[in-house]
């Protein structure tokens, strides 16, 4: 038997694994033993990855669309037809409206350098990712305050004296290192406290549950900093030096007494007091975790705004046991990878959705997706007439399906490439079949952290199928689009490429899969902790914003109670499935085959439906229906499904009719967005419920 160090592909969190191979097959899948965090294994999903493998309901070879967009009449071809073809149909497009006309989504993550780097050889300013369907509101809430990014900090559970949890559910939307050391904090005596709308299973495991009203954490949130500044209970000392406008903040929340936000919240004041109290007698120990899924309201930016200021009050940013500032190679006296992007200028061309010059307060890193479409749908402001999904799913992961796909009819192309199907691959043109995460390698990616490290995916396994790495397919292309710089012979070149002068040879992987780049956890020092704002401090009120129409300091606005006989429309995950992509998995679908909806137990009783039964979901004519999982547990205005089911491909023989896909109930969605942090909002949708006729 021979071990293989792999990283897990079955979610985007992409843990360290090991895969032991006997005879070219896997006998055996489980965390990376030389990770202490990984010991419990991997999550349901990760030990679920051995089913993708002999999937023969994925996408086995190059396939051209034959048949209008979406038939599902799709030729076979080999890869030397597909990139072939893939290359020229670039090339026209861009002949007729230049290179920035050609676009690029992704999944984030740490894989994504060589087709980043292909879209920016070809000249085309348009990459976005998934986030602003997911935490660009986190992301942006940080860099408004601080100037650094949502991952420049760490969460520091082994030290945590008291985590809080709003928005965000550790034990069913897993990083399974986290949840492993969460475990531990709270089995060595830390406090967790969760804010949410349902009892989740981090609510069933927390010493404090609040259960508040849907979307009005903000309200919540402003009472919390009142009473850490009207009771000093906020880190005097840390603050004079490291906060700026503590008296405008001071001055702002004067009205927002724990008092006042109990009618709006559902949270009684004295609760409250109490909660803030045992908070500050942890701090700095303390972990208020910002969210990560905060696509949600128009004003969530706001609210991860006030956890930051919250941590930042508290003191936890920077702290040991709170919100440390993580240690990129540089800051430990090593060199990075040599990145693929850097063999290319940066496109001086405008951005198509307006990040950078239309909206000068977002980051331009991964822009917004929701606007490309915007401007595939306008040509405003040009025509973009190409677009990769790499790894990407907008027709699951965005609200608005059928627009996006009258959208996608105005591309001259649509490539998707994905190891599986989903509705974006099922839509475009042509299928580039990505092997497996256990049938391929990987570049050599890093992560920033309290002890930085570079770690690899080495192949497992020959693929099954016609199937390709992604060095391959970018390679394959960037070979016929004049760009040999992306264009390898064998994995080794690449990795020696990204690690020259880092001191670090591809071998040095073999021991464990990964090269540490310091030798302990690094803490900086709190009190010589500079921040990247003008200021060098956590600055309240944040020129960037003011200066682009933005208010640092808003005002809470209750949310829109849902309309007589409607419910607010609420999401999120479960421990057994990853977004879309592992409904189909055969592993996964055995465990959960459908999602339910939740709805509370009064609220279900006044409309006859009870537990079990079915029920029929509407807004604005559209239906679906989907079984009724009846709480006392579910906030009465809202109901709440997991998201990615309701799948309808015919080649998802295992997802096909089963549950609801939330994204088909939320009409305008593509329009609501958050201007503040550009996330859409797609929980600011009503449903009707009611009990499905046989
Ligand atoms: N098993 C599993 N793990 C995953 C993923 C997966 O698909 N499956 N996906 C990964 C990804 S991409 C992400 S972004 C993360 C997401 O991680 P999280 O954001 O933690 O996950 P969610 O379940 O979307 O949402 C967290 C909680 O927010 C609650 N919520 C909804 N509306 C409100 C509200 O108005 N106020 C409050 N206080 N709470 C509210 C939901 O009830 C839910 O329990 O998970 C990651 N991990
Ligand atoms: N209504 C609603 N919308 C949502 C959400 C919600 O809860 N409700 N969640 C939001 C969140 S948090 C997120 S992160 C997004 C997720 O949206 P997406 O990023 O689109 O979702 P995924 O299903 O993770 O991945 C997309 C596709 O990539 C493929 N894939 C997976 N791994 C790989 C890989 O390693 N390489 C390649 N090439 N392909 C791969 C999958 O098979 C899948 O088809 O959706 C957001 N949208
Ligand atoms: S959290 Fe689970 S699915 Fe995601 S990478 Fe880790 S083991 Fe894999
Ligand atoms: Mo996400």
């Amino acid at each position: 038997m021979e071990k293989v160090y792999t990283v897990c592909g079955m979610c985007t969190v992409r843990c360290p694994a090991e895969a032991w191979v006997e005879g070219g097959r896997i006998v055996a899948l489980q965390g990376n033993a030389h990770v202490p965090a990984m010991a419990g294994g991997l999550c349901p999903r990760g030990a679920a990855g051995t089913a993708l493998l002999a999937d023969g309901e994925r996408p086995q070879t190059p396939l051209i669309r034959e048949g209008a967009r979406g038939e599902g009449r799709w030729r076979s071809v080999s890869w030397d037809e597909a990139l072939d073809h893939v290359a020229d149909r670039l090339k026209a497009v861009m002949a007729a409206h230049g290179p920035r006309s050609v676009a690029l989504s992704d999944r984030g993550g740490p894989f994504r350098d060589m087709h980043r780097a292909l879209l920016r050889g070809l000249g085309s300013p348009n990459y976005v990712n998934h986030d602003a369907g997911c935490a660009r509101n986190v992301q942006h809430a940080n860099l408004s305050l601080t100037g650094l990014g949502r991952k420049d900090v760490a969460y520091d559970y082994p030290h945590a004296r008291h985590v809080v949890l709003q928005l965000r559910n550790v034990f069913e939307a897993v990083d399974v290192q986290e949840v492993h050391n969460l475990m531990s904090a709270l089995e060595n005596g830390c406090r967790l406290s969760v804010i949410d709308i349902r009892t989740s299973v981090s609510a069933t495991k927390a010493h404090d549950f609040f259960m508040v009203r849907p979307g009005s954490d903000y309200a919540f949130n402003l009472a919390v900093i009142h009473v850490l500044i009207k009771e000093r209970l906020y880190k005097g000392a840390y603050a004079a030096k490291h906060i700026q406008d503590l008296p405008a903040l001071a001055a702002f929340i004067e009205p927002n007494t724990p008092e006042w936000p109990a009618g709006e919240t559902g949270v009684e004041a004295d609760r409250l007091r109490r909660f803030v109290r045992r908070l500050a007698e942890a701090a700095p120990a303390v972990i208020w975790h910002p969210g990560w899924m905060a696509a949600r309201y128009l004003h969530s930016f706001y609210v991860c705004r006030s956890i930051y200021i919250i941590n930042a009050l508290l003191g936890a940013y920077g702290a040991k046991g709170g919100l440390p500032l993580v240690n990129k190679p540089a800051d430990v006296g090593r060199k990075g990878l040599k990145a693929f992007v850097d063999l290319f200028p940066a496109p001086k061309e405008p951005r198509a959705d307006g990040v950078g010059w239309r909206y000068n307060h977002f980051d331009k890193g991964p822009g917004l997706a929701h606007l490309l479409y915007r401007a595939m749908e306008t040509d405003d402001p040009y025509p973009v007439k190409a677009y990769i999904a790499y790894r990407h799913d907008p027709l699951m992961g965005f609200p608005e399906p059928d627009r996006l796909r009258r959208i996608f009819d105005r591309l001259d192309l649509l490539v998707a490439v994905t190891f599986s199907w989903s509705d974006t691959a099922w839509y475009a043109d042509v299928v580039l079949p990505l092997s497996t995460y256990l049938e391929r390698e990987s570049i050599i990616a890093c992560k920033n952290a309290l002890k930085p490290f570079f770690f690899v995916r080495q192949r497992a396994v020959q693929p099954c199928y016609d199937t390709r790495a992604d060095w391959q397919i970018v390679g394959g292309l960037a070979r016929r689009l004049g760009l040999p710089q992306l264009d390898f012979d064998t994995i080794d070149d690449i990795w020696r490429f990204q690690l020259e002068g880092t001191g670090v040879a591809p071998e040095d992987f073999a021991a464990t899969g990964m090269v540490p780049l310091a030798e302990a956890p690094i803490y900086r020092d709190p009190e010589k902790l500079k921040f990247k704002t003008p200021s060098g401090k956590i600055e309240i009120v944040s020129e960037l914003l003011e200066k682009n129409g933005i208010v640092s300091l808003k005002p809470y606005e209750p949310p829109r109670p849902p309309p007589q006989g409607m419910f607010r429309l609420t999401f999120g995950r479960c421990a057994l499935h990853t977004q879309g992509h592992t409904v189909n998995n055969a592993l996964l679908a055995e465990q959960m085959a459908e999602n339910a909806l939740w709805i509370n137990a009064r609220a279900a009783q006044a409309l006859g439906i009870g537990d079990g039964d079915r029920v029929e979901v509407s807004q604005n004519g559209y239906k679906e229906t989907i079984k009724a999982y009846v709480t006392d547990g579910m906030h009465p205005e809202a109901v709440f499904v997991v998201h990615g089911f309701g799948h309808t491909l015919p080649v998802e023989s295992r997802a096909r009719g089963k549950g609801l896909a939330d994204n088909k109930f939320m009409k305008g969605g593509l329009d609501l967005w958050d201007p503040a942090g550009g996330a859409i909002a797609c929980q600011e949708q009503f449903v009707a419920v009611r009990k499905a006729e046989n």
